[in-house]
This record gives structure tokens, sequence and C-alpha cells, in this order.
């Protein structure tokens, strides 16, 4: 079975009330509409939902009856609705090429498409320049002018969640590897930095022959469109949506280069103003004083060439990385693979997909030597959160696992417990009590006002159970907007009370983001950087929260999770 992501899922529910809309159904549109919104915005995967709990499982979703559940089923089992096929058929056009322009919604996709012949993207593009719109009745030069402005608009603003791009990036990557004379290929712009959104890749070679590697990037498979082929510069589009420039540089020049397409753009800004003041040139050929090159084969020598230290690309945004490098004052950073635990993990008790013992052996081939389990409570019904009796049994089997795995990874008994409403926690307080780790988190009530949210979420982190605040903002990149929270004073109760803050590795999560992680670094309040896995695939993951702890600045110093066990649950509170 093709396991459908919530987006998917979404996104034809969505067209399926598009066309239900152009057909003038009543009040059906709107509850696929809900539907959908409800979808995107789920914590948990609707296919792992349907694996455990089948059609019933569908039915629990808010807003869902028999009919759509039906259709959700028929999706997750086959990749097609039938109904959504019949009904494209009489309006035959790509509607996701209509998403986000404004002033133009089903009844005008139908109407432009039985006028003009209107089918998608660039039919509309053409309609638009030709003027066909203003002389649709109803319609004038200032619709028309509107809808060429959000045509624009909606071409270029899409940016991809780097978690999902970087698999994608390195296999392109790998596939210049493997072309005869490559002798350097490396990924360069916000990807390097690792950025939690990209707007694009950038990839950087040195190579013998640049012509058959370019030739070789334009031919990939997963290439949907070439926009640009030349000899030492490329830019294709993938099937996914993402572009890809390509850059072929002279050896002698790639320190240089890799460091300017590296960036940040203000990183590089600023270093140039510093050579400028010494009188030197410095661009993507190399570091130069008059006709005399100072630097630029790598970037080591480049930095030490003004009398810095290396400045590693995550910092590289212009936020004081320059000054502190000449200071010899860089933190030393967490490092990829520096973690021995995480501290979120969620099971096949709620809405994970495998057993303890799996993720528990999962995540000692992932190279930790402990794991939390955290399942849901029962406020989230959905996800058959735990409830008092349930994690008592939960317990039970945790000892059961631990004592058949020995000393390969050790389990701890944890929860990620709900915070309800008014900032009390779903479980008592004569549970918590018993936990080794107690993440407390924000699954509901979204749009609650600032001064109430903050208020929220400070009373559950001050209950002194609760040892960690887990993805802290609840934001979905791309999807939802984080919780309104004040947070100077969300670390400064964090501070007081000794409450760790999570950053969820989670690519769409990235919660907290880095100027949060900063803060807290420089704040001496401590974070943990947990996968929030699902199932075994996830602790992958944990690659991406390393890169956003080290964009925050962190070091080993501040992560527990980066400690042997003993430290750690030492430092959280009750211990
Ligand atoms: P993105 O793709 O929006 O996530 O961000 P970047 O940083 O990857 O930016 P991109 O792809 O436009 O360019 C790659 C790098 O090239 C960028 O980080 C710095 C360098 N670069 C691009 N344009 C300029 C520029 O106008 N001035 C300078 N100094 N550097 C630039
Ligand atoms: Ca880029
Ligand atoms: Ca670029
Ligand atoms: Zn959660």
């Amino acid at each position: 079975m093709h396991d459908a992501s919530n987006q998917d899922i979404a996104e034809i529910l969505r067209e399926i009330a598009t066309y239900l809309e152009m057909q003038d159904v009543p009040f059906k549109p709107r509850a696929f509409e809900k539907v959908a919104q409800t979808i995107e915005g789920l914590e948990e995967e609707v296919s792992a939902l349907y694996k455990k709990g089948g059609l019933k499982a569908l039915e629990e979703i808010p807003g869902v009856g028999k009919g759509i559940a039906e259709r959700i089923e028929e999706f997750l089992k086959t990749g097609r609705i039938k109904d959504h096929e019949t009904l494209k058929r009489q309006v035959p056009v790509k509607l996701a090429d209509f998403a986000g322009i404004e002033g133009v919604g089903p009844k005008t996709i139908k109407r432009l498409y039985k006028e003009l012949g209107v089918k998608d993207r660039a039919t509309l593009e053409r309609a638009v320049k030709a003027g066909h719109i203003a002389k649709l009745a109803g319609f004038g030069k200032k619709s028309e002018e509107k809808i060429a402005k959000s045509l624009t608009f909606a071409n270029g603003n899409r940016r991809f969640i780097l978690g999902y791009a970087m698999p994608q990036i390195r296999r392109v990557q790998a596939r210049l590897e493997e072309v005869p004379g490559a002798e350097k290929v490396v990924i360069a712009g916000s990807a390097r930095r690792k950025k939690e959104t990209i707007g694009d890749a950038d990839i950087l070679a040195v190579a013998k022959n640049s012509k058959a590697i370019m030739e070789k990037f334009v031919s990939m498979p997963e290439v949907a469109a070439v926009i640009a082929h030349g000899d030492t510069k490329s830019s294709v589009k993938l099937r996914s949506g993402l572009n890809v420039d390509l850059r072929v540089v002279p050896a002698e020049s790639y320190g240089a280069a890799l460091n300017y397409f590296t960036g940040s753009k203000d990183h590089n800004v600023a270093l140039r103003k510093i050579s400028v003041a010494k009188g030197w040139k410095l661009n993507e050929y190399g570091l130069f004083r008059g006709a005399k090159r100072l630097a630029g084969k790598n970037e080591e020598e480049l930095y030490k060439a003004f009398g810095m230290d290396y400045i590693e690309p995550e910092l590289r945004e212009n936020t004081g990385e320059l000054e502190a490098a000449r200071k010899h004052a860089l933190p030393k950073l967490i490092e990829y693979g520096a973690l021995m635990g995480d501290l979120q993990t969620q099971t096949d008790w709620t809405d994970g997909t495998e057993p303890i013992e799996a993720m528990a052996l999962a995540a000692a081939k992932a190279g930790l030597e402990y794991i939390v389990i955290t399942d849901h409570t029962k406020r989230l019904a959905m996800t058959h959160g735990l409830d008092e009796k349930r994690i008592v049994l939960q317990w039970k089997e945790i000892d059961r696992v631990q004592k058949k795995l020995g000393n390969k990874i050790k389990i701890l008994k944890g929860s990620e417990c709900d915070i309800l409403k008014d900032g009390t926690l779903d479980l008592p307080d004569s549970i918590l009590s018993k936990l080794d780790v107690v993440g407390v988190s924000v699954h509901s009530h979204f749009n609650l006002p600032r001064a109430e949210q903050t208020a929220r979420v400070i009373r559950a982190i001050s209950n002194p159970h609760a040892d960690i605040l887990f993805h802290p903002t609840s934001r979905i990149i791309n999807r939802r907007e984080p919780i309104d929270l004040d947070m100077d004073e969300v670390i400064t109760m964090a501070k007081k009370t000794g409450t760790v803050l999570e950053i969820n590795s989670f690519p769409e999560r990235s919660d907290l983001k880095d100027e949060y992680i900063r803060k807290c670094v420089d704040r001496g309040v401590k974070l943990s950087i947990d996968s929030d896995a699902h199932s075994s695939a996830h602790f992958a993951n944990l690659e991406y929260g390393i890169a956003q702890a080290r964009r925050g600045w962190a070091g080993k110093k501040d992560i527990v999770n980066a400690w042997p066990v003993e430290k750690m649950t030492k430092f959280l509170k009750n211990n």
C-alpha cells in the first residue's frame, strides 16, 4: 500500500471540494474543505491511524462521516478516488496551478475553462497576456491585473523544508560524483548552512571535464525541466519542484567559490567590507592584494587570511560570527552524531507505527544509548492517548522489553502529556511523579491570544513534574503558524523552573527555531534535541535537530541528551 501523506489526502479532498463547488452542490464542498483542513493540522499520519484502526479510526477524525471516510480509505488503498476522477472529467483543469491566485475561485476556474480553454498555469498566463480575461462578461482590466500580479507572486514564493529537500540534493550530489573526472562535488547555499527552509539548492563542483558533469546534471531522471545549460553553470527543476543550480569552478578558486556560494549573502557582504577596508579584493575567484592571490584554495585559509578562526556554515548569517571569529571566541558547536539519547518517541501504543521493542532497537542502531518512550495522553483520543490505567500497563511492557534487550539500550518511561486549555496537565501528579521524563506539549487551542497562551504554557512548565516543553511553539512549517507566545517570558520561566526546552527534529516542525535556541543558550536554559519519531525511520531526522541547534550556537553543554543518562536525569526536575 502506498503511504499517502496527510498533505496528499488533504489535497485530493480539497480538489473534490473545488469540483463540487463548480457544480453548485450545496453544503458538501464545505464538509470536504473542513476535513482537508483538519487532516492538514493533524499530529498523526492518517495512513498510520488507518493501518491500526481501519475505517472506524478514520471516522473518529472530526468532521469525517462514513462517506468521506470511505473515500479516504479508497485513496489509501488505491491511490485514487473514483468520484474525484468523475468530477475532474467534467472540468479537466490542473487545480493545483490555480491555488493561491487571487480572485480565481472554483466558479471562475470553470468559466475560464469553458469560455477560454484555460487549463493550467501556462494557458492562464497566455490568456492574461492576450487580454482575453478583461473581455469576459463580469471581468475587467482590474480583475485581469489582479490575476497577473498573483501569478508572478505564486511563481517564486515556495520554500522547501530542509529535511525533505536534503535527501534529494544528496542524491543529485551522488550522481554527479560518479562522473569521471569529478574531483569535488559539494552542497553550498542555504542547504549547507542548514537553514530550516531553502529557496533552491546550490551545488559546486571541481571537475576535469565540466561539459561531462553538466551533461549528466541536465539528463538525470529526476529532472523535470532544464532552466539553463552552460559549460560552467546550469540550472534544473526537479520533479519535486525543487530548483538546483550547479556551478563548476577551477580548483584554485574552490575555497573562495564555496565561500561565496555558501553565503549567506549578508555574511558575504560583511566579509567583503572587511576586505575592502584592508585594501584587498574578495570575490568568488579568491582573495587578492593587487595581483597577488592571498587565499582561495580552501575556506580555512580564506578565514585565516583575515585573522579569523574557521566559521562553520550554520553560523554564517552575519549575526556576530565574524567578530567572534576574529576574537577567537566562536562557540564549540554540538557535533553531528553527538547525541546519546532521544527524549521524545512514540510507539504503537498511540500514534506511532511500531512496538516499543522495535523503536528501542532502531534507536540503538542509530547510535543512541538511551530512549524515552513518550506516548500521547488521553485528551488526544484520536491517537488512543494513554490514560492512568494504560500507562501503568505500558510500564510493565517497558520493563519486559528492557529485560529482553539487556544493555543494548536503556529505555526510560516518559509521556508526551497534553497541556489542557487552562495550562493544567492531562495526567495526574500521582502518575507524572513516577515517570523518568515528562514532556508537556500543546496540541489544541492553537489560537488563544498571546497573554492567555503564554500563561497557559507557563502554568504547564511550572508543574514540578514537567521536565521538558516539547515542540514549544507547535508550528508546522508552511501549514500552521506558531502559537502566539511571549518567548522571552517562557524562556525566563524555563530558567527559573529548570525546564528543558525541546528542539524538535521533525523536518516540518524544527521547533524551537534558531533564534530562540540562541536566546536559550545566552540565558543558560538547557535544551534537548529529539526525533519525535513515530517510526524507526524517523531517527534519521535527528540530524536536522542538531543542525538547528548549531544554527542557534548551541554546544554539548547546552543539550541535555548529549549527556550520559545519569547526568541527564539528574538535571531534570524532581529527581
Ligand atoms: P535560498 O536559496 O533562498 O534558501 O538562499 P541561498 O543563501 O542559498 O541563496 P541563493 O541560492 O540565492 O544564492 C546562493 C549563495 O550565493 C548565497 O547564499 C550567497 C551567494 N549570492 C547570491 N547572490 C548574491 C549577491 O548578490 N551578493 C553576494 N555577496 N552573494 C550572493
Ligand atoms: Ca539556494
Ligand atoms: Ca541558487
Ligand atoms: Zn506533539
